[in-house]
C-alpha cells in the first residue's frame, strides 16, 4: 500500500499534484476540502457547519473532519495506495490519521511537502478565484488561511521529518518539473 500526504499552504499545489499521483501510480484521492465543499453544494447539516469556517479561512474542528475522513476511507477498498489531499491539517488529525492507517494494518509511506513562498501563493489564490469564483480565494480569507497554516498546520513538519516521512520539494516551477521531483520522492518508498 502506498499511503501519501500532500502537504502543503494553501496554494502549494496539492490538489494539482494529487492529480498527477492518482493517475501515475494508480491511487485512491481524498481531498477533504473537495469532500466539504460538496457537502456545502448539497446543502448538508455538515456543509452548512463547514461553511461557516471555510467562509472565514478557518478550519473546520477537528472531531467532525476526523469523522468524514473515516467514513470517506471506508469507501476506499481494493486500492492500492490512498493520496491525502489537504489531511491532517493538526497534530490532533495526524494522531487520527495513523490510528485509523493501523487498524488497518497499514502506515504512511511519505510526505510530501510543497514548498513556496507567500507571495506566489497570494497570486495563485487570487488568480483561481478569479476563474472559479470559489467563495474562500479573496484576499482576505487567503491572509486568514496563510495564518492559520502557520500557526496549527506547518508544525506537523516537524512531526513527520522527526518519523523520517518529509519529502520537502520546492514548489516553483512548472507542474510537469515539480511532478519529477515528487514522483522521485515517491520511488525511494514504493
Ligand atoms: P483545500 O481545498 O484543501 O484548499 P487549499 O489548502 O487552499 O488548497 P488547494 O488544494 O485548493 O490548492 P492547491 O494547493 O492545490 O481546503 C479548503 C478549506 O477547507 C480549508 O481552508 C479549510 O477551511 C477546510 N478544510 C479542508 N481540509 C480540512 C481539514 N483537514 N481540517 C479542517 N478543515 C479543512 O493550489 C492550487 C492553485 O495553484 C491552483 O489554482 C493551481 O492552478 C495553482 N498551481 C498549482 N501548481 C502550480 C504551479 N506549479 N505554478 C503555478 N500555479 C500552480
Amino acid at each position: 500500500m502506498l499511503n501519501i500526504i500532500i502537504f502543503g499552504a494553501p496554494g502549494s499545489g496539492k490538489g494539482t499534484q494529487s492529480e498527477n499521483l492518482i493517475k501515475k501510480y494508480n491511487l485512491a484521492h481524498i481531498s477533504t476540502g473537495d469532500v466539504l465543499r460538496a457537502e456545502m453544494k448539497n446543502g448538508t447539516e455538515l456543509g452548512k457547519l463547514a461553511e461557516g469556517y471555510i467562509s472565514k479561512g478557518q478550519l473546520v474542528p477537528d472531531d467532525v473532519v476526523i469523522e468524514m475522513l473515516a467514513n470517506v476511507l471506508d469507501t476506499k477498498t481494493d486500492v492500492s495506495g490512498v493520496v491525502f489531499d489537504g489531511f491532517p491539517r493538526t497534530i490532533a488529525q495526524s494522531e487520527a490519521l495513523e490510528k485509523i492507517l493501523e487498524k488497518r494494518g497499514e502506515k504512511i509511506s511519505v510526505v510530501v511537502n510543497l514548498e513556496v513562498e507567500e507571495p506566489e501563493l497570494i497570486d495563485r489564490l487570487i488568480k483561481r478565484g478569479q476563474q472559479s469564483g470559489r467563495s474562500d480565494d479573496n484576499l482576505e480569507t487567503i491572509k486568514s488561511r496563510l495564518d492559520v497554516y502557520k500557526s496549527q498546520t506547518s508544525p506537523l513538519k516537524e512531526h513527520y521529518e522527526k518519523s523520517g516521512k518529509l519529502a520537502t520539494i520546492k514548489g516553483l516551477g512548472t507542474i510537469d518539473e515539480i511532478f519529477t521531483l515528487i514522483s522521485e520522492a515517491v520511488d525511494k518508498v514504493k
